[in-house]
């Protein structure tokens, strides 16, 4: 078995895109230890190319490959039936779409904003020219996402209501132990944690503790990532 992650690149070895954490977490939920990890970067997608398109996660299996997150985790799922369950079968499967389509709902207006210049400094500095002229196309001058994000975070914090609701109730999103779902939301938290020092959760806050828990799982491996967080 030779397996080959392809996810976006940043500068001095950050990580931060949100799907290829869900792909990442999905692989060490699977048991797989033994993958290379090739960073992918915004100017030269060209080690992708294979995939006919641009977008990372992409992963190589031998002769195959994947591209999507999600399905990659249909693909982890039918390639690794024997191995710890992603999404505990068709229920669960349609639930982790439903939380999928929720968190995407609260990237723009929401994360996406927040992070846009954390994103913006931790690019790899030859991604920089084509990254400002792409999203300043998007959202205007990135100088204007620095300051005065608490607002932002506060309106972000608050549309967490479902989840918070949820996990006090059960140490995971997706029951007593962490799945597909759980790794879903955990990408956007991830994504924050490596660019970012902004707090987004305080310290009482149900989903503090999952994350945490999310952090701790895999032998610390997603707690261990190069990240700006204290
Ligand atoms: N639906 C895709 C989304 C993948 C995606 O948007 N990846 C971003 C990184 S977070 C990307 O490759 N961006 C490169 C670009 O926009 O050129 C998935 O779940 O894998």
């Amino acid at each position: 078995m030779s397996l080959t992650l392809y996810e976006l690149g940043g500068r001095d070895g950050f990580r931060y895109c949100p799907f290829c954490w869900r792909t990442l977490m999905a692989m060490k939920h699977k048991g797989l230890d033994e993958f290379e990890r090739v960073p992918v970067y915004y100017r030269d997608k060209s080690p992708i190319a294979f995939s006919n398109q641009g977008l990372t996660p992409v992963l190589v299996d031998g002769d195959r490959w994947v591209n999507d997150s999600w399905a990659i985790a249909d693909y982890l799922e039918e390639v690794f039936p024997d191995r710890p369950s992603l999404f505990g079968g068709d229920m669960g499967r349609a639930q982790a779409s439903f939380v999928s389509a929720w968190i995407l709902q609260l990237h723009r207006p929401g994360l996406t904003e927040i992070l846009l210049w954390d994103a913006f400094e931790h690019l790899d500095p030859q991604d920089r020219d084509w990254w400002r002229k792409d999203r300043q196309l998007h959202f205007g001058r990135l100088e204007d996402y620095r300051e005065g994000r608490e607002e932002r975070v506060r309106e972000w914090c608050a549309k967490l209501e479902p989840l918070r609701v949820t996990l006090s109730g059960q140490p995971f999103v997706s029951g007593e132990a962490p799945a597909y779902a759980d790794y879903i939301v955990f990408g956007d938290f991830q994504r924050a944690r490596c660019i970012s020092r902004i707090k987004l959760i305080e310290a009482d806050d149900p989903i503090y503790a999952w994350r945490e828990r999310m952090l701790d799982l895999f032998g610390g491996f997603a707690r261990t990532a190069p990240h700006e967080a204290a």
